[in-house]
């Protein structure tokens, strides 16, 4: 499983932008966004890197928790 800090999440449209971007790279994708830890853990296959840039270009950003 994948987790990663990101920040600028505030609400239900950034949990929707950035579930969304995790599933543009990995349409199978499970993802669980945590508001209130500013943390995303996902069950994908997708190279982290690649995911971490994908959640950047919705313009959030992505570490590696
Ligand atoms: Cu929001």
């Amino acid at each position: 499983m994948l987790r990663l800090n990101v920040e600028g999440m505030s609400c239900g449209h950034c949990v929707r932008s950035v579930t969304e971007a995790v599933k543009r790279v990995d349409p199978k994708a499970e993802v669980r966004v945590d508001l209130r830890a500013k943390q995303v853990e996902a069950e994908t296959a997708a190279d982290p890197k690649v995911v971490m840039r994908a959640i950047a270009d919705a313009g959030y950003a992505a570490s590696a928790a």
